[in-house]
């Protein structure tokens, strides 16, 4: 193995190996703890990225990582051709931390995705009685929802769909934050559910009008239309609460939950529902080779710990308010307007002699802070759940500092 002695060199080794999918901010990163990462120079950052908000319990959280080094010494994976001796004591906690009757274990956001689609055409036919390959589930533009050729198939968005076609079909999309077009796209009556982020994170964290999770949540009741929430991103304390669907009281009939399952240490995903929903899946019908594997198992519930102990939906809900009024106290020509939720936030950045959003995180890198830009015009700031006041101030004089060195 070849080692890495400098960021240019890991730099051109991925440049020159691997494929170029993504374009990513020129730091090379070595090592993480907390709130801060250092590159491969022992430069030291704030991470307000967080792994797309994988990492929410922060960097090597020592209660998580502890959690996978001793399953991984004493038994990693069975498949599920096996029962093994963790899983069960997981599903019991996972179901009662988020208040279901059953779950459904995998990997990636989008084969959770991919999963609460497949067990919604499934109780399309099974239990709502929509002819055979009939079933319409319905989505919202701008969304994100993962990779894989179906779920790219709901995606509005041209980078993430254009040449993968031939798509799945079967369904329909409308815009987000619009209720009228929810209520006139239900009036099929082969809508079997309703895809939705409560809050948009890759179209720029968009926030929806309060009050339209709820009454989207009670347009699909009344239509017999299973609420499916994608929190992948959002959820578990993100938003300032466990979920963000708890800002208005909903329960979502099918619940996708992904990234800071982990903590970031390894992939889990999850799909939570109760039995009549759940149990219309049968033997060989769904699965995966690693999908609640024991350390899966052992790392979440460490994970779901941390969120609770730590108490880090306050910590994000306090924070955040913080956050967003010390970022409304900097007047520059380069910030267009500031919106979010907890610690999911994003600034709208304008153009400013010349310069862009991605010189913003260039320069904040350069003093500092790592932070990505979405869309050329939006920056995210997605900080680990548990930065503390101090650092907040601290970070937000970086994000001052370099807006004034830009304009
Ligand atoms: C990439 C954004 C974040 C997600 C929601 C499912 C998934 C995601 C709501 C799929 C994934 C990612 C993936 C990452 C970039 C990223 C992202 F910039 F696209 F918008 F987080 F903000 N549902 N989001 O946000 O989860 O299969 O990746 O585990 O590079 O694609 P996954």
């Amino acid at each position: 193995m070849i080692k890495v002695e400098s960021s240019q060199m890991a730099m051109e080794l991925e440049d020159k190996y691997g494929a170029h999918n993504y374009h990513p901010l020129p730091v090379v990163l070595a090592k993480g703890q907390s709130v801060f990462m250092w590159d491969v120079e022992g430069k030291k950052y704030y991470d307000f990225l967080s792994a797309y908000s994988a990492v929410n319990q922060g960097h090597c959280h020592p209660k998580i990582v502890k959690a996978l080094i001793e399953q991984a010494q004493t038994l990693e994976l069975t498949s599920r051709a096996f029962y093994n001796n963790v899983l069960g004591s997981y599903e019991k906690f996972i179901t009662e931390f988020f208040g279901y009757q059953r779950v459904l274990p995998m990997n990636t956001g989008a084969e959770g995705d991919e999963t609460a689609l497949k067990l919604t055409r499934k109780w399309a036919y099974k239990v709502k009685g929509i002819p055979e390959n009939q079933a319409k589930i319905i989505c919202c533009q701008n969304n994100f929802h993962g990779r894989t050729i179906t779920v790219i198939s709901m995606s509005t968005d041209p980078d993430a769909r254009n040449d993968f076609g031939p798509f799945t079909p079967g369904f329909i999309t409308i815009p987000y934050n619009d209720l009228p077009a929810l209520e006139k796209a239900l009036e099929d009556p082969h809508v079997a559910g309703f895809l939705v982020e409560p809050i948009q994170g890759e179209a720029g964290v968009f926030v929806p009008d309060e009050g339209y999770l709820k009454k989207a949540y009670d347009l699909c009741k009344a239509k017999n239309v299973l609420f499916i929430a994608d929190e992948v991103q959002t959820g578990i304390a993100r938003t300032g609460r466990l979920l963000a669907c708890d800002w208005e009281g909903v329960k979502p009939d099918v619940l996708i939950l992904g990234k800071a399952l982990s903590g970031g240490v390894c992939p889990i995903s999850a799909v939570l529902a109760d039995d009549p929903v759940m149990m219309t899946i049968k033997p060989g019908e769904h699965g995966s080779t690693f999908g609640g594997n024991p350390i899966a198992a052992k790392v979440a519930m460490a994970a779901l710990e941390v969120i609770r102990d730590e108490k880090l939906a306050e910590n994000a809900q306090k924070m955040g308010i913080l956050f967003r009024g010390q970022l409304e106290k900097i007047h520059s020509p380069l910030i267009e307007l500031i919106r979010g939720k907890g610690l999911l936030n994003a600034t709208v950045i304008k153009p400013f002699n010349g310069k862009t959003a991605w010189d913003v995180c260039l320069k904040m890198r350069d003093n500092g802070l790592l932070a990505k830009p979405t869309h050329d015009h939006i920056i995210r700031f997605a900080p680990p759940l548990v930065i503390n006041e101090e650092q907040i101030l601290d970070a937000v004089g970086i994000i001052r500092r370099s807006l004034e060195e830009l304009a």
